[in-house]
């Protein structure tokens, strides 16, 4: 007898997870998160958990003058739900100045009604950024207003951080790896190498990312120039010890 209650808890708790109770407790959330840092080139996901919708309406704040935008649209989340049949329509861009301290990124993505999003993917939204010269320390992105509609156009969950006296609820922010002054390319040592690479930056025949340059003016200019190659070659060859921006 209590083998057979044992056998049906057991039973019961394996339904359970088939069924996907297990993910019972997911709170509803929309949140940023940074999904890849790649040479000088910034992804920024909206990720929506925990609830259903139909439609979504997403405005991104940043700050132009470290941020300039290469694309904003559809997340893997309504891809996947396009494959499957459903209809989306999906509108994006960098509409205009939103404020007076950055620019806005939008996604506004409707779906068919019968289209439950919770069985997908939750990356609603990606945005591509380029980083900017002086993007070599923080990047701060900020998801000014955020709604997501059920089906009949009600938000189920609504975000707004645009007034100066409202502080934005949600805030994502990445930092960039420190640097060390002659290590260019980033690979934890001084090399020639290095020197070579602002030479050829130089000369036009290699672009270097924003953190690389920064790394790379070890004299300490604003500019890059010839100098900062020759000082890393007069590093390696000890006649100087230390760096002038160092
Ligand atoms: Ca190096």
């Amino acid at each position: 007898m209590r083998k057979g209650i044992v056998l049906i808890l057991t039973l019961a708790f394996l339904f359970s997870l088939i069924c996907g109770l297990g993910a019972v407790g997911v709170s509803p959330s929309i949140r940023l998160t940074v999904s890849e840092v790649s040479g000088d080139q910034i992804t920024v996901q909206l990720r929506a958990e925990g609830m259903d919708w139909v439609g979504l309406s997403v405005q991104l704040l940043y700050d132009p003058s470290r941020l300039t935008l290469l694309s904003a649209g559809e997340g893997t989340g309504i891809a996947a739900a396009r494959q499957d049949g459903f209809s989306f329509l999906c509108q994006s861009g960098d509409p205009a100045q939103s404020s007076q301290t950055g620019r806005c990124a939008f996604v506004a993505a409707t779906g068919a009604k019968d289209c439950a999003m919770s069985r997908y993917d939750s990356v609603a939204a990606v945005f591509v950024f380029r980083l900017t010269d002086l993007a070599i320390d923080v990047i701060p992105v900020q998801l000014a207003v955020a709604s997501l509609l059920d089906v009949s156009g009600v938000p189920l969950l609504e975000y707004t951080g645009f007034t100066p006296d409202q502080p934005p609820v949600v805030y994502g922010e990445y930092s960039l790896p420190t640097y060390e002054f002659g290590d260019v390319n980033g690979d934890g040592e001084l090399t020639v190498y290095d020197a070579l690479l602002l030479l050829q930056n130089l000369a036009g025949s290699v672009s270097l990312t924003p953190r690389n340059l920064a790394a790379g003016k070890v004299a300490g200019q604003a500019d890059l120039t010839v100098y900062d190659a020759l000082l890393i070659l007069q590093r390696l060859a000890g006649a100087v010890d230390t760096f002038p921006a160092a």
